[in-house]
């Protein structure tokens, strides 16, 4: 029988030091008539949760933290599609960018792939990402949440434009907002429903606005 911590181990190590990836590991356990949900809660999801809380206490770094995700993607992207078929529900369903104006992405993939490891549906429209553009996406896909990423002091009056759109286009996704020179106080004040300094406080609070 697959030993699920198998996989979960392939995805802290990023299938470094194991003989199977995961993604061959999962592609064993489903033969083997594991279900999808089995795996992804106890294997793959359950791998990420470890490197998550180990990247918040700085035990790893962000170039660790990229290799365990590219250990779990492909792994993800094989058991989704029989999540989805077998009814599972994704933990909440995201629209996720970097806003007008600017081109830095390496912190909003992290969270992207971090929210992605907790079980949310990501949309992730890039970088440079214009106001109606997030709206138009959150309205399509029915998504709880919109998160914005900002690195440059002149890109983060974008993330007010965004939040002002969304309300003004009554919108259901509530918002979310982080990156080096934003700050709580600063998503007090554009009326944002959350911040998050880090990826793994991201979906911390991502999973507290999705209720
Ligand atoms: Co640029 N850059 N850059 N840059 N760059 C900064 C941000 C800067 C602070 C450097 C500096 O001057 N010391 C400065 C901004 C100054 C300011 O606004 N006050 C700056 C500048 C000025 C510029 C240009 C204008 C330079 C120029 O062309 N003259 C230009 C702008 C281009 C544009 O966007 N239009 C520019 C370009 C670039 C590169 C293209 C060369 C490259 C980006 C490559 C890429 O992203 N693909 C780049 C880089 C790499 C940086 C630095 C060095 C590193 C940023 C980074 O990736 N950090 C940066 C200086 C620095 O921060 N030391 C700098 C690692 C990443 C993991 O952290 O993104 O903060 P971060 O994400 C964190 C958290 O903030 C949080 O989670 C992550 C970690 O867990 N987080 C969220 C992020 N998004 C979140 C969203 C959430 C929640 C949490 O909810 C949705």
């Amino acid at each position: 029988m697959a030993d699920l911590k198998v996989i979960a181990e392939a995805v802290i190590q990023g299938n470094r030091n194991c003989p199977k990836t995961a993604l061959e590991l999962t592609e064993e356990a489903l033969a083997e008539g594991v279900s999808p949900k089995t795996i992804f809660e106890d294997g793959l999801m359950a791998g990420m949760a470890v490197v998550i809380e180990k990247f918040k206490k700085n035990e790893v770094f962000i170039p660790e933290v990229l290799i365990s995700a590219r250990a779990f993607g492909p792994a993800m992207d094989r058991v989704k599609p029989l999540l989805l078929a077998a009814g599972s529900k994704p933990a909440g369903k995201v629209v996720i960018g970097t806003v007008k104006g600017d081109l830095h992405d390496i912190g909003k993939n992290l969270v992207s792939l971090t929210l992605k490891g907790q079980g949310f549906d990501i949309e992730d429209l890039g970088t440079d990402v214009a106001a109606d553009v997030f709206v138009k996406k959150a309205e399509e896909t029915g998504a709880d949440l919109i998160a914005m990423s900002a690195l440059l002091t002149t890109t983060m009056p974008q993330m007010k434009t965004v939040v002002d759109a969304v309300k003004e286009a009554g919108c259901k996704a509530k918002t979310i907002i982080g990156g080096a020179p934003v700050t709580q106080e600063y998503a007090n004040e554009i009326g944002a429903d959350g911040y998050a300094p880090d990826a793994a406080t991201a979906v911390e609070i991502a999973k507290q606005l999705v209720v």
